[in-house]
This record gives C-alpha cells, sequence and structure tokens, in this order.
C-alpha cells in the first residue's frame, strides 16, 4: 500500500513538473533560414503552447496565413514537444517570417533561387581546402594565403616501407585537399568524397557545364566542379605505389598541429601506412572518375585511362592483400580512419571497376549485400556507393547488374526506410542516430532521396529531401544554419585551423559543421555543453572538434544535396 501511495505521489509530482513547464515554456520557432521553394513542401517547427500561427510578409507588410499548428509530438533526441506550421499553399515569391504567440521566427526567403549561392559556397569551400597552393585574393578575397605545405619532398615512414622505398625515401605529392580542420591527407576519406562530387558532377552534367565558381581553372574548358575535383584526384594518383599498386593510408605530420597557417607548418610530412581500404576506396573512385570523364570529356581521354589503370592495379593488390588493416603507428597521432570491415569497400570498388571496365569478373561481391550494413552511408560504410552507381550508371550494364543481384532491392529498402523514418519523425527528418558527423549522415541520406527522386520521379523523395535539408539549415532545435556564412545564425568558431590562425573574423563560408552528438565531450570538457540530448549537444566553439569541426567528406554531400536541390526543384 505504502509503495503504491509512493508510486502515485512520484506520479502527481511528475503530472504536476511536465505541467507547468509546459506552461513557462517559451515560444520556439524553427524554419529553414536559408528560405523555401515556390510549389514545393514548406514547414516551420514550433515548440509552443500556442496551437496558430501566422506567415507574414514583410515583401507586403502583412499577415497572409493564418492556420492551426499540428498536435504536438515528442522528440527524444530533443526532449521538446513540437508542432509543425505547414505552409505550403504559400509560393508568391518574397521574405516572410512566422509569427506564433507574438514571437517571429528568423526571416526567410520563398524563391526559386534559394540554394544558388549556398550551392555554390558549398563547392566553393573545397578551394579553400587546397594544399600545396597559394590562394590569391582574385579567388580567395578576404581568405587569400600564402603558399604552405607543399608535399613535394615527403618522407616514407617506416609503415610504408618497401625494398624499392625504403624508410626516408623522399617522394613528391603535391595537391589535394586538407581533410578537415586539419592539415592532413587522407586517402579513404579522399575516396568517398571524390567520388560524391564526381556523382553530382555526373548527375548534373549540363548544370555544371555552365556553373563558375570563381577558381584558377576558370578559364578553360572543363568544368569548374570537375576542375575542383581533378585537383584532389591527381593528388590521390600520388598515394599509389607505382612497383605494385598498394595505396598508401595517409600523408601527414606526425601529430596535430597547433592553430597556425600552412605555410607556418614546420613539423616533417610522412607518407604513413598502407591498407587494403585506402587500396579499395582509391580503386573505386578512380574507376567512377574513368567513366564520367570519359564519357563528358574527351579533352581528358588519357587521364580517363589513367586513373582505370591504376584502379585496377588498387583492385589486384586489395585482392591479394584483402586483410591489411590500418593502424597509427606509435609514433603517428593523427586521425586513423581505420576500417577492419571491408566486405562493402570490396563490393564498392567491384561495381565501379564492372561499369569502367565493362568486365564481370569484377562482380564477385556483388550477392554479398546481406553481409553489409546498407542502412548507412559514410567513410567506413560505403556499401551504399556501390548500389548508387549501379542504380544511376549505364543502362545496359546496368541492367545484366540488376538481373543478377539483389542491388535494387536493397536499394528500394534503403530508401523506404529513409522515408519512413521522415514521416515517423516530428521533424520531418530521417535521422535519429546522432553520432561524429551527424549533420553529413543526415545529408548522405539525402543524397540517397535525391537520387531515388532522380530514378523514379516520385514526389515523396523530393519532399523527404527537402523537410531533411530545412533541418541543416535552420529547422532544428538549436535555431542554426549549420553552414558558415549562410542563414540569421551559423557556426562562428570552426574547428579549423586556417580559420584560426588567419586573424579575419568570419569563418570561410559554405562549410557544413559536423553537428551535434554526445559522444565526445571531453574535446571541450562535458561542461562547455549547453545539453547533453543527442540533437542539442552541440557547441559553437573551436575546441569542439567532435561537433563543430568541417571536413571534405561532410562538404561533399551537402555540395551535392544543395546542388541537386537547386536544380531538381525548379523543374
Ligand atoms: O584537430 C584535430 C581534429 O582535426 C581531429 O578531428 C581530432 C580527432 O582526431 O583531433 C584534433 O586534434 C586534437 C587532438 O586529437 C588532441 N589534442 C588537441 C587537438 C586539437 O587541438
Ligand atoms: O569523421 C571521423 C569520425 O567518423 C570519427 O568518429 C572521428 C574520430 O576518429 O574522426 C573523424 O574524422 C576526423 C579525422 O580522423 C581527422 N580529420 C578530421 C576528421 C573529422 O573530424
Amino acid at each position: 500500500m505504502k509503495k503504491i501511495i509512493k508510486h502515485t505521489a512520484v506520479f502527481f509530482i511528475l503530472l504536476f513538473m511536465i505541467i507547468s513547464c509546459g506552461k513557462n515554456s517559451v515560444t520556439k520557432i524553427y524554419v529553414n533560414q536559408i528560405g523555401y521553394f515556390p510549389k514545393q513542401v514548406k514547414y516551420a517547427t514550433v515548440v509552443s503552447q500556442a496551437d496558430r500561427f501566422k506567415l507574414f510578409s514583410i515583401t507586403e507588410n502583412k499577415v497572409i496565413l493564418k492556420k492551426k499548428l499540428t498536435e504536438a509530438q515528442y522528440w527524444q533526441p530533443s526532449g521538446e514537444y513540437v508542432k509543425t506550421a505547414d505552409f505550403s499553399e504559400i509560393d508568391q515569391p518574397g521574405s516572410y517570417k512566422i509569427v506564433v504567440d507574438g514571437k517571429d521566427s528568423p526571416v526567410f526567403k520563398i524563391s526559386a533561387d534559394i540554394y544558388e549561392d549556398i550551392s555554390k559556397a558549398a563547392i566553393k569551400a573545397f578551394y579553400y581546402q587546397r594544399a600545396s597552393t597559394a590562394l590569391p585574393q582574385k579567388y580567395a578575397v578576404k581568405w587569400a594565403r600564402q603558399l604552405g605545405l607543399p608535399d613535394t619532398a615527403v618522407i616514407i615512414h617506416q609503415s610504408a616501407a618497401t625494398l624499392k622505398r625504403p624508410a626516408g625515401t623522399i617522394i613528391s605529392a603535391p595537391g589535394g585537399w586538407f581533410d578537415a580542420g586539419d592539415y592532413n591527407k587522407y586517402t579513404v576519406n579522399s575516396g568517398i568524397t571524390t567520388y560524391t562530387l564526381t556523382l553530382l558532377y555526373e548527375l548534373f552534367p549540363d548544370h555544371f557545364k555552365n556553373l563558375f565558381l570563381n577558381i584558377p581553372e576558370n578559364g578553360n574548358n572543363t568544368a569548374d566542379l570537375l576542375d575542383e575535383i581533378l585537383w584532389n584526384a591527381r593528388w590521390m594518383m600520388k598515394m599509389q605505389d607505382p612497383s605494385d599498386g598498394s595505396v598508401y593510408h595517409k600523408l601527414t605530420c606526425k601529430n596535430f598541429q597547433g592553430y597556425v597557417m600552412p605555410d607556418e607548418v614546420t613539423a616533417k610530412r610522412y607518407i604513413v601506412g598502407k591498407s587494403t581500404a585506402a587500396a579499395l576506396d582509391f580503386a573505386a573512385s578512380m574507376a567512377h572518375l574513368s567513366v564520367v570523364v570519359r564519357k563528358n570529356n574527351p579533352e581528358l581521354t588519357s587521364f580517363s585511362d589513367s586513373c582505370l589503370n591504376m584502379a585496377k592495379k588498387a583492385w589486384q593488390w586489395a585482392v591479394k592483400n584483402p586483410t591489411v588493416y590500418f593502424k597509427n603507428p606509435e609514433d603517428v597521432h593523427t586521425g586513423e580512419y581505420a576500417d577492419n570491415h571491408l566486405s562493402d569497400n570490396f563490393f564498392w570498388a567491384g561495381c565501379e571497376l564492372y561499369f569502367a571496365a565493362n568486365e564481370p569478373s569484377y562482380l564477385r561481391n556483388i550477392n554479398k549485400t546481406n553481409e553489409m550494413d546498407t542502412d548507412t552511408l559514410y567513410w567506413a560504410r560505403v556499401a551504399n556507393l556501390g548500389i548508387l552507381t549501379a542504380m544511376t550508371g549505364d543502362a545496359e550494364l546496368k541492367k545484366y547488374l540488376l538481373n543478377n543481384s539483389e542491388i535494387e532491392k536493397t536499394f528500394n529498402n534503403s530508401i523506404e526506410k529513409i522515408d519512413k523514418n521522415i514521416k515517423k519523425s516530428p521533424y520531418k527528418i530521417s535521422l535519429n542516430v546522432f553520432k561524429w558527423g551527424s549533420n553529413a549522415n543526415l545529408l548522405n541520406q539525402t543524397l540517397m532521396l535525391l537520387s531515388a527522386y532522380k530514378l523514379s520521379g516520385d514526389k515523396k523523395y523530393l519532399n523527404g529531401a527537402i523537410t531533411n535539408t530545412d533541418y541543416i539549415l535552420g529547422r532544428n532545435p538549436l535555431n542554426i544554419c549549420y553552414v558558415t556564412d549562410f542563414g540569421a545564425s551559423s557556426p562562428q568558431n570552426i574547428h579549423h585551423r586556417i580559420c584560426e590562425a588567419d586573424g579575419i573574423k568570419e569563418p570561410i563560408p559554405g562549410f557544413v559543421v559536423g553537428g551535434p552528438n554526445p559522444y565526445y565531450l571531453q574535446d571541450c570538457g562535458k561542461e562547455k555543453y549547453p545539453s547533453l540530448l543527442p540533437a542539442k549537444c552541440y557547441v559553437d566553439d573551436v575546441c569542439s572538434y567532435s561537433t563543430n569541426e568541417i571536413a571534405i567528406n561532410w562538404n561533399a554531400p551537402l555540395a551535392f544535396v544543395l546542388s541537386a536541390l537547386n536544380n531538381l526543384s525548379r523543374k
């Protein structure tokens, strides 16, 4: 009996707390701070006791819509009850804000070209990551910088040594992009990044033939996006050991550098390790590039051939050395990108080489989709890249592949899961697990949806892609646009050595930060994080490399999603 009374009391106290908290709670309105497309879905997310919202047109200086909010739904990752303001019926271009309970949202636009600037900035960001070159003011405006880290004399580390290239041998491997906030260059992460941008170019070739990014290659005949991809691909080619086709795992200093500019780094640079993952990701991304270049850029035929030859050699090495797993040697402390789960990498590279070489013998892994993790897509889980290639590749070759495998079914299942998660989610997004790089995980799911939309024309996938992207651009529990220099509120203190050291207040534009996740609080210390709830565990502080760093493999799906939406939503 006593127990029951105690339980009842606890129950009422909790109930009282919930009700009184709810009453006192301040109204919050989250919108896509960049804006919304005419003729497409438009949602704001609201935390409020109120049950109605108004849409105020700033252009016309009047309220143009009054409507009911949806019922509140609880979202566990942010610990909030949220309602949706659906104003999809408004298509008139202009500036707007949502008003609830006397409170205003950030101002946003409705316009067909909302993603024009931000989609370009997301690609231009790669130019700012270029290693081994000066960035003249003409292209880099106030973020111009001196040449640093030329990488023309890097040392073969013991872990990468062979008879022909013993430890201490000097090789040249200039160019490429800095991985992230750090100055190192990692083959595995370069592979997925290069692939993602190549797929973007492949799916929208006409869009990119006319898109100029104000980079040094601007005046040549090659699309600027492809020029940017080539900047990295030419570096990757230097990461192959020509004597046996193996691929080095990374080019790095032994330790992470302090907050200095590239030209101030004095530490030596090393070629560290070889790995099966690096060989396969190299093979896959190079084979894919070779196909896309062959198709779109006849002026680069011999480059395309080299890509394919190098991809084949890397594959052969990987087949002979299927379990060379990378681990940092004792004296090296930079990013590891360790991957000991390689069935997906074999599958991805096999698919790519099949298309590139028109040779079914590469397909020995195609029926292994059930051994792979196809629910996710990031640098260590790449099965979906092979699946995307199989779904979007050359019609004839694709027929054979799809007839002889479960690939189509697996793709459709993944897309349905993503779509279902969006429908279930009070925020209307497909992300419900928040890991390091959470924003990019959501963007990669969105990339899958957009590919599905391009293939099927089914509008629900476009809708899902739009609502997912809203979250990245401000319709999230922190009310922040996660892309630097865009939106009403955006990250100012990214974990990025250049931005920290350049003496310029504003961060370089167009970078998406990794985003909230609660798994690595020791970078800043737990007390720096305003909340430990997964979708709120983020701090705009340079110390937070687990939530506020930027990275090439995160910006690639950002560029993909924004460019694809910019193109598709107008049709
Ligand atoms: O700056 C590094 C960042 O690029 C990496 O993502 C991160 C995790 O590998 O590590 C950062 O470097 C930190 C190091 O791991 C520990 N000492 C402090 C460094 C940040 O200044
Ligand atoms: O993106 C990587 C993430 O999945 C890992 O959990 C994390 C810790 O190992 O490392 C991330 O990658 C970092 C890399 O190791 C070094 N450069 C910065 C990358 C982004 O934070």
